[in-house]
């Protein structure tokens, strides 16, 4: 696996980080859209975009709109946002795997440009929201109203086509659809897919010619990948008789969570524009009743995701569990013991100022410091549940964790993910959502 990474030394004034942020999305922007990455990931990404809006909207608002704009336009007929949309200008093999595994334009209601068939976390309309709320100007009001019929189907498509157990939760199809692909929480729904590592040897992967090997998913986990990928597309990317035999079906705390968040959002939207908010309240409080029927393990005290092919929850206990703080309207019993969570020595926020927000729990046998999603800290999450940590009256809280992600890029500068400890900078060097969700935190 290699020696540890040490911090390499980032901008330490607000001006110069400040500076370095905007540097990196500039140096992303892509004529409509920013990429994540030019190296590891050159396209746009779905939830990428939604964090990245956030950003721009505090230095070169038009292009928050641009960004969302850009990315519902690759929107398919029944609703989903496609998590990847391929720039056709770009070389084959750019990323892996990329439109000729995907096939989207042999199905029926995908748009002129290739994408991928799956969704990620649906956190657009709270960027829109707070996009527009930093710069509330005429221009901003225009973009909100053409994104609001486009956001209302994204959201329809997620409660009519992927509430596969008819419980008010949407199931994620694919461990990429959780943005957290090699998260310990999808260990066991991974072990009953069926694929052998060897199978990569016909393909050739792409990331690791941009990020040290240890640090990403291993050929196994991508072999069952493109496993659930080729079942889902063979299915035409249908999600009827999905329960019947689909090799992944899992609902995840945080991708409910932003399911949820995103009807709020939705409700203050549709008020901003004159349209009655009631419908989307009303949707809201279902999906934070169902998360907290269905999600929340009253023997630990936290959430955690359902595996759909077994009926039971995956005991692994990752930051996914953490995101329902996000949900306004969660009973304060499921706040004290998120709270709990967060500051307990799995996760310790605030009770270790000076030591970032893992995704994984740091005392847990499969915890992994370099390792994507099985441990090291990723500004976005951070974000999100520094928002919840707000939005419950934790104001100390949320301050600690703002000055942890703060400290991570002027420790290392704008990486994709950091070494929870050291705070060295792994992944992607100049990364999309870091420096956008940076830019946030420093307003
Ligand atoms: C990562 O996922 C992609 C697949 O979608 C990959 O590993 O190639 C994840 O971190 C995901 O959350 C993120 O949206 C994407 C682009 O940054 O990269």
């Amino acid at each position: 696996a290699g020696a540890v990474p040490t911090r390499t030394g980032g901008p330490t004034d607000l001006a110069g980080l400040r500076r370095l942020a905007v540097a990196t999305l500039d140096a992303n922007w892509e004529h409509d859209h920013t990429v994540p990455s030019r190296t590891l990931y050159p396209h746009q990404w779905s939830w990428d975009s939604a964090f990245i809006a956030v950003g721009w909207a505090h230095v070169r608002p038009e292009r928050a709109w641009q960004e969302l704009t850009s990315l519902f336009r690759a929107q398919w007929a029944d609703g989903r946002v496609p998590h990847i949309v391929f720039n056709p200008a770009l070389r084959v093999g750019a990323y892996f795997p990329g439109p000729e595994l995907w096939r989207s334009a042999d199905v029926e209601g995908t748009p002129t440009m290739d994408t991928s068939g799956l969704v990620q976390p649906p956190v657009h309309a709270l960027a829109a929201l707070l996009a527009y709320r930093r710069a509330p100007d005429p221009a901003g009001l225009a973009a909100l109203r053409r994104l609001y019929p486009a956001l209302v189907a994204q959201q329809r498509y997620l409660a009519e086509r992927r509430d596969v157990a008819g419980d008010g939760l949407v199931c994620v199809v694919h461990p990429w659809e959780s943005g957290l692909d090699n998260s310990p929480a999808w260990d066991e729904p991974m072990a009953a897919v069926d694929a052998d590592a060897a199978v990569m040897r016909a393909y050739r992967r792409h990331d690791t010619a941009h990020a040290d090997a240890a640090h990403r998913p291993t050929d196994l986990d991508y072999a069952r990948y493109l496993a659930i990928v080729a079942a889902y597309r063979d299915h035409g990317y249908a999600d009827r008789d999905l329960a019947d035999g689909h090799p992944f079906l899992v609902e995840c705390p945080l991708f409910n969570a932003a399911f949820g968040a995103a009807e709020h959002a939705l409700a203050e939207i549709a008020a901003l524009l004159g349209v009655d908010p009631a419908a989307h309240r009303v949707r809201a409080d279902r999906v934070t009743e169902a998360l907290v029927r269905r999600l929340y393990d009253p023997g630990t005290g936290t959430f955690q995701p359902r595996d759909l092919r077994t009926d039971r929850l995956v005991g692994a206990r990752t930051v996914l569990g953490l995101a329902p703080l996000i949900l306004p309207d969660l009973p304060a019993r499921h706040v004290d013991a998120l709270v709990a969570e967060a500051r307990s020595p799995r996760f310790g926020v605030a009770r270790w100022m000076d030591r970032p927000l893992p995704t994984h729990d740091r005392t847990a046998p499969d915890f992994e410091a370099l390792r994507y999603w099985r441990g090291p800290s990723w500004l976005n999450i951070g974000w999100l549940v520094r928002r919840g940590l707000l939005t419950h009256g934790r104001p100390e809280l949320a301050a600690g964790l703002r000055r942890s992600m703060i400290d991570l890029v002027a420790g290392a500068g704008c990486h994709e993910y950091f070494h929870p400890d050291t705070g060295a900078g792994l992944g992607s060097p100049a990364f999309g959502w870091t420096a956008a969700l940076l830019l946030d935190l420093l307003a």
